[in-house]
């Protein structure tokens, strides 16, 4: 891991990681700013009104409306600066560009694994250089969060629902994965490394890393739809049966029960899945069977959702 360290932080390695530094250092040198001119003032004002003699008493202090205005007023002003400045970044974080190369994350106690399109099952994240890279992120049991130092990035991995994270990484190299959120005992231990490839090295590690049976995560969702009896109550030809058929539901806007109504993104497929019983279709009952966020892996209903993505 060749990584020339700077005494505060790993050497910045995605597009972003920049702009977050500067935001970092910022808040690290107005804060020092700050810590300096209070304890200096403290201590001189401690050494210059000290007491003299036994019979020394204090004399009474009256308000000074200009210090009383500026201590509101400055902090005030620079918290403001550093919520809309950390606020933005965070968005663009969160908000990965349209033409991402996707990659689905699972994580659980206590190991990292990740899917490819093609349906490569990876326990490091390889990905190309100098390309953004999006990650559908889920986790089987507990909160853990997904954190790469060196890029600046760190999201929480969820049970039940996907969370979204992108980067784009700008050298050629090897670097660290954390989990960041106390998961139990081996939490210390969860580490993985993302694996930067040149464009041609990675599309030939997808190919090497392919077994001979392995599916992409469409065809494995089209078995699990047979196998956990999804068909039996979903057709794919557009006919209702006892469920709605799942014929353009991807992106297409649902109406519920109770009036209200959502579009057919990744996380309402998932939920519709794990916990059917929260969102009922308006013209259906609640049958579904409720059981599938225990007797399936994320990975199965990762999927599910792919192959319904697909109809
Ligand atoms: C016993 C019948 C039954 C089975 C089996 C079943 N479902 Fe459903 N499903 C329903 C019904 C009824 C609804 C509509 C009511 C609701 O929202 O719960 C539904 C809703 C859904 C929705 C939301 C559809 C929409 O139009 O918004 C998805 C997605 C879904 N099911 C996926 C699955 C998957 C994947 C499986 C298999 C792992 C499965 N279902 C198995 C009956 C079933
Ligand atoms: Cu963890």
């Amino acid at each position: 891991m060749n990584q020339q360290n700077s005494i505060w932080l790993p050497e910045a390695a995605s597009t972003i990681a920049g702009d977050v530094d500067t935001l970092f250092y910022f808040i690290l040198v107005t804060s020092v700013i700050f810590f300096v001119g209070v304890v200096s003032t403290m201590v001189f004002f401690a050494w210059r009104f000290r007491r003299r003699s036994p019979d020394d008493r204090p004399k009474p202090v009256y308000e000074n409306k200009l210090v009383e205005a500026s201590w509101i007023v400055i902090p005030s002003i620079l918290v403001a600066v550093v919520f809309v400045w950390g606020f933005r970044l965070f968005l663009e974080i969160g908000i990965a560009p349209p033409n991402s190369y996707e990659v689905n994350v699972t994580a659980r106690k206590w190991s990292w694994s990740f899917t490819y399109p093609n349906g490569v099952i990876s326990t490091d994240l390889h990905v190309p250089v100098n390309r953004p890279v999006k990650l559908r992120m889920s986790s089987e049991d507990v909160i853990h969060s997904f954190f790469v130092p060196s890029f600046r990035i760190k999201a929480d991995v969820l049970q039940g629902r996907y969370s979204y994270v992108w980067f784009e990484a700008t050298r050629q190299d090897t670097f660290l994965i954390a989990c960041t959120e106390y998961c139990g005992t081996s939490h210390s231990n969860m580490y993985a490394r993302v694996v930067t490839h040149s464009q041609d090295d990675f599309e030939n590690w997808l190919v090497e890393n392919l077994p001979d049976d392995s599916l992409t995560p469409a065809q494995r969702g089209e078995l699990l739809y047979t196998q956990q009896g999804c068909i039996g109550c979903h057709s794919l030809d557009g006919t209702a049966a006892a469920g709605p058929s799942f014929l353009g539901l991807a992106g297409s806007t649902r109406n519920f029960t109770d009036g209200t109504s959502a579009v057919a993104d990744d996380n309402y497929l998932r939920t519709s899945i794990v916990n059917p019983a929260l969102q009922i279709v308006e013209g259906y009952l609640n049958v579904m069977p409720g059981q599938y966020a225990v007797t399936m892996s994320s990975e199965e209903i990762d999927a599910l959702v792919a192959f319904i993505n697909e109809q």
